[in-house]
């Protein structure tokens, strides 16, 4: 796992030179919204249930995807689906705390499509949930602090895609 700090020095290091304007600039953004990324955790941390049992409501119930045959149908499938989607909104908490991605495609996205593809998950499904989880935050954040961790939420629908 990388975060913005690690990234802009190991690419100074790797050029044997001081952290250049541009690298700098890197820094001074992520230190500015440090205040507003904490804060977005701290809420997020709080009401997470509340999240994605909202999401879910606008993205996926009374669809095919919960009647018999659809991908959520038996509570165990739709229990694996709300974990889901909280695996996914924490590790894009994680991700908008450390500045950067690095972290899904570690734990998150490695190997990801190819286990919904062999489960049959629908995949264009679980991108909408993504997205519905991405407008219920940034409605309960404000919209400064949800864009951060849309950033995220967004990096981790299109590696499933
Ligand atoms: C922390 C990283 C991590 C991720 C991301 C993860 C995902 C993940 N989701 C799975 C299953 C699943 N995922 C879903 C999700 C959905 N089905 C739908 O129709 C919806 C659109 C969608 C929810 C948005 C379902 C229903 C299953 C169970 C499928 C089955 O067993 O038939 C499985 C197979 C094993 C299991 O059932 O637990 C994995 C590995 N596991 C991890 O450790």
């Amino acid at each position: 796992m990388q975060d913005a700090i690690t990234a802009v020095i190991n690419s100074s290091d790797v050029q044997g030179k001081y952290l250049d304007s541009s690298a700098l600039q890197k820094l001074r953004a992520y230190f500015s919204t440090g205040e507003l990324r904490v804060r977005a955790a701290t809420t997020i941390a709080a009401n997470a249930s509340a999240i994605i049992k909202e999401a879910v409501a606008k993205s996926l119930l009374y669809s095919d995807i919960t009647r018999p045959g659809g991908n959520m149908y038996t509570t165990r499938r739709y229990a694996a689906c709300i974990r889901d989607l909280d695996y996914y909104l924490r590790y894009a908490t994680y991700a908008m705390l450390a500045g950067d991605p690095s972290i899904l495609d570690e734990r998150v996205l490695n190997g990801l499509k190819e286990t919904y593809n062999s489960l049959g998950v629908p995949v264009g499904s679980t991108v909408q949930a993504i997205q519905a989880v991405k407008e219920v935050t940034a409605s309960l954040v404000g919209s400064d602090a949800g864009k951060e961790i849309g950033v995220y939420l967004d990096y981790t629908s299109s590696g499933l895609s």
